[in-house]
């Protein structure tokens, strides 16, 4: 290490962050280290080390680049995404791990030499605002620079901060090696690996490039937060967090937990709003109140079907200079393109496949779209227009709702609000929802999903509900609980709503968290009247919505919902669960069938409730 990198480390004068450097060091053999600060000067090295290294390429457009991942490394990969653990645990979902010294071992054979004649980078940061009570600290080890990069963009640097750790190892470290490269991408697929020791906040990964696998502050920092979190009372959950503008200037901030590929960011942007941010929310109680900040600083976002019309704000950032990374688009003559831009797209070009023309195949006889499903792009959340004033702020936004989300295709309707805050707790811990391209594997699989969290959940499941049954203990002002399905379809396969109809539903929430509306209480919770979304359908969308359409939209599909409760029951069963929550999966399941009874019906007109 030169004078001046050991000169950065010393000043931080913290002996743990020392002996994970230099543990890092022997194992993984780099040819050079190179600290990071916060200075310019040490981030624009780094920004021009990811084009001389080869892993981003300029693209026309002045700050854009672009990034492959390796065909193979498009998604989040589960299977070798591993908890290392010393014994046997029950947490009553499906946990991935692998005996701590076997998983080390393994582990450390394929990090051994593994940056050989390549650099090292060195970089500190802060998972959520700087000088906040919300954030904790991060250490990264990368040697690929397009990793630390993209931590630049979605994450506050804070090496200072490190300073004020006063030598304390109250820190997450993350160690990542892309492997060896070929072509600008990991080679070595088969010995993908991210493993996570939740004793020592320490997480491993090695030989890929994807984001979700290799950014130890995305999902991986993200699993060892929902422990630290359930251990100090309060919650790290997979949400966005935005300011929903009401009439007369009127803000309410919202948070809302969406699995992967399901609405997330397209809810956080939907049009006249204010984002905060798009993906991880960590909140707490403060003063009687509950307070929400986004972790990260950034978005890497899906930019499939990203059109000037659906999504104005992001596409314009994308089409303006700036500093934006393409990942897994298409590339011709230096300009990015993708699936549903709604622009001509060139055949040919080069992409996640290599050099690409129209009509190229896959080993399997599969044709090769122009972009991967799972393409994205990462860009810091000021180059937004929408980006919330608070959206720094230290003490975070207070939360007046809760939304929670799934891919439903046949049972639940598109928004309902939950009758008690316990009841909402059980609509987002029985989120169900189809599986999508942001993971490796069969996409359009119904899976159970609770609070579109289980893939990073790292606690017994009951241990999770309870710390949100209990988070409203002490509280001045209890968030109201929503659930969405904006996936609903009708009998022909056609969904029953516009993209663009979610604005309605989320205003009307906004409505009545100021106790501007009335609701139409059914079994499966409170639902707007008609004449209230005919109102909201000319206000924000200038659009008539007809009766008929509320009709297909809100009518409960009563038998769907029975056997929603079914899949249910038979879950939880082998789940220890807390007393509350088996009470309101109990009770939900009654009223259903006492509709069920008293209408005698497969599905129930809304209207029907309005008698009771
Ligand atoms: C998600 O898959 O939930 C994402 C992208 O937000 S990543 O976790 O980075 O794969
Ligand atoms: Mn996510």
């Amino acid at each position: 290490m030169k004078n001046l990198n050991l000169q950065k480390l010393k000043e931080l004068n913290n002996r743990y962050v020392v002996n994970v450097i230099q543990e890092a060091i022997q194992l993984c053999k780099p040819a050079k280290v190179t600290v990071i600060t916060d200075s310019k000067e040490d981030i624009a090295y780094l920004r021009d080390a990811a084009l001389n290294n080869g892993e981003e390429k300029k693209l026309k457009m002045e700050g854009h680049t672009i990034h492959f991942d390796g065909y193979h490394d498009q998604g989040r990969d589960k299977a070798n995404t591993r908890y290392l653990l010393s014994e046997d645990v029950n947490w009553g979902i499906k946990v991935n791990s692998i005996e701590k010294d076997k998983g080390l071992k393994e582990i450390n054979s394929f990090f051994d030499g593994s940056m050989a004649g390549k650099e090292m980078l060195v970089r500190f940061f802060s998972l959520g605002p700087t000088n906040s009570v919300f954030s904790l600290k991060a250490l990264q080890i990368t040697d690929s620079a397009y990793v630390a990069h993209s931590e630049d963009i979605l994450y506050r640097s804070a090496y200072e901060d490190f300073k004020e750790l006063k030598g304390s190892p109250d820190f997450f470290f993350f160690l990542h090696s892309a492997g060896r490269l070929e072509n600008g991408v990991s080679a070595n697929i088969d010995k993908r690996r991210m493993y996570i020791d939740l004793d020592e906040n320490k997480v491993y990964s090695v030989n890929n490039q994807y984001a979700g696998n290799s950014l130890g502050l995305k999902k991986l920092a993200f699993r060892l937060a929902i422990k630290k979190a359930n251990e100090e009372g309060w919650l790290a959950e997979h949400m966005f967090i935005m300011g929903v503008h009401g009439p007369n200037g009127r803000i309410s901030y919202f948070t809302g937990a969406y699995p992967s590929a399901c609405g997330k960011t397209s809810t956080a942007m939907i049009s006249g709003q204010t984002v905060v941010g798009d993906d991880i929310a960590y909140l707490k109680k403060i003063d009687g109140v509950i307070r929400a900040i986004n972790m990260e600083s950034g978005i890497f976002g899906i930019i499939h079907s990203v059109n000037s019309e659906d999504d104005p704000v992001i596409y314009q950032a994308l089409v303006t200079p700036g500093e934006v990374i393409f990942s897994n688009v298409l590339i011709n003559n230096g300009v990015p393109y993708w699936e549903g831009m709604k622009k001509d797209i060139p055949n040919k070009g080069s992409n996640f496949s290599g050099e690409w023309s129209e009509g190229k195949k896959d080993s399997q006889g599969k044709e090769i779209p122009c972009s991967h499903k799972n393409a994205r792009y990462t860009l810091r959340l000021n180059e937004l227009k929408n980006v919330d004033s608070k959206a720094n702020d230290p003490d975070g936004v207070p939360i007046k709702a809760i939304f929670y989300g799934g891919r439903d295709s046949d049972t639940t309707i598109p928004i309902v609000e939950s009758l008690t805050w316990a009841h909402g707790v059980f609509l987002g811990a029985t989120v169900e929802s189809e599986t999508t391209a942001a993971t490796l594997g069969t996409r359009g699989v119904r899976k159970h999903n609770p609070m579109a969290n289980l893939d990073f959940i790292s606690v017994p499941l009951g241990t999770y509900i309870e710390n949100h049954l209990k988070f409203t203990n002490d509280l001045k002002v209890i968030p109201k609980i929503y659930a969405t399905n904006y996936f609903l379809k009708n009998e022909a396969g056609k969904y029953v709503n516009e993209k663009m109809d979610k604005r309605v539903w989320l205003l009307w929430a906004e409505g009545r968290v100021c106790s501007e509306f009335e609701a139409v209480e059914t079994p499966v919770g409170l639902i707007p009247k008609y004449e209230d979304l005919r109102t909201l359908f000319v206000r924000e969308l200038n659009k008539d919505y007809a009766k008929a359409e509320y009709l297909q939209q809100f009518s409960l599909r009563v038998t769907k919902y029975l056997e929603k409760m079914e899949r249910m029951i038979k879950i939880f069963e082998n789940i220890e669960m807390p007393a509350a929550f088996t009470e309101e999966l109990k009770a939900q399941n009654e009223r259903l069938k006492l509709a069920k009874a008293k209408y005698g019906e497969e599905t129930i007109s809304p209207f029907k409730f309005l008698d009771i």
